[in-house]
């Protein structure tokens, strides 16, 4: 287990906004990424509005959103700046690097013109993170190595080579999607958990479940990711508060431990 404080882990990163989102960490006191999966704007901009004092990361789906319009980016941006986190869009890139390069600068999301983060998958190799790394001073790529589904072909060499292929990013890598400890010997990559709820053990379509208590002790997260568990939510925000507060405590737990 990694027991630095957040902001003890700043000068070991060497992306720029993975310093940023560390500071945001402890500011706030909140080590929780909000998976916002919705389907309008509007019920994307009110759950980011309820939800945005507990939150480091928000986290999008942006073509799950029936109504999109770039309006709703620019409304988001604003939204995230007063109340200071990150927008994070979960993309899970996984072309060659030419077609990334297009899908994250252009089309009708235009992603990089309001994501700081985003996520890829590492099956591609190195031409896909190469694809957006003139924009490191702005960017931060949380890279997949693991997933938190049932019987997922994610073997454990790829997970390594995929750990392996990251390092030499180091710049451009705010860290790495994944659902074990994998790497305590390097403090700069944050690891972000998906999978997290209260009193359950998954849905009917494979996603896996462990509690917040536990995928920071044992799993090893540094930011844990919370969808359903607070969207389903009668409210929101004060399901947002309990998650942020459980997850909070956890890891000062881990680094008194
Ligand atoms: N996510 C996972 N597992 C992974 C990677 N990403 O669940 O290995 C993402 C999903 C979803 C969120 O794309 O947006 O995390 C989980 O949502 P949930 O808490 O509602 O299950």
């Amino acid at each position: 287990r990694l027991k630095l404080q957040y902001t003890d882990r700043i000068p070991f990163t060497k992306n720029p906004v993975a310093k940023r989102l560390l500071k945001i960490i402890s500011e706030k006191q909140s080590n929780l990424c909000l998976a916002a999966d919705v389907l309008t704007g509007t019920e994307l901009l009110n759950l980011a509005e309820e939800v945005g004092p507990y939150i480091c990361i928000l986290k999008t789906h942006i073509d799950i959103i029936e109504d999109f319009n770039e309006n709703l980016t620019k409304h988001l941006k604003d939204i995230s700046q007063r109340h200071n986190f990150l927008l994070l869009e979960d993309r899970k890139f996984a072309d060659i690097g030419k077609v990334v390069q297009l899908q994250y600068t252009k089309g009708v999301f235009k992603i990089s013109s309001w994501a700081k983060l985003i996520t890829q998958h590492a099956i591609i190799g190195p031409g896909a993170l190469q694809a957006v790394k003139q924009n490191s001073e702005d960017l931060g790529v949380f890279l997949l190595t693991e997933i938190s589904t049932k019987d997922n072909l994610i073997s454990s060499s790829y997970t390594k080579a995929a750990l392996e292929m990251a390092e030499g990013f180091s710049h451009l890598i705010t860290g790495i999607v994944c659902q074990s400890p994998l790497f305590l010997d390097k403090p700069g990559f944050l690891q972000l958990t998906p999978g997290v709820k209260l009193n359950s053990i998954g849905d009917s379509l494979g996603q896996q479940y462990s509690s917040p208590e536990n995928v920071i002790l044992e799993r090893g997260a540094d930011i844990a990711v919370v969808g359903r568990g607070i969207t389903e939510a009668t409210d929101r925000a004060q399901a947002a508060e309990k998650y942020r507060n459980l997850l909070w405590e956890a890891y000062q737990k881990r680094v008194e431990m």
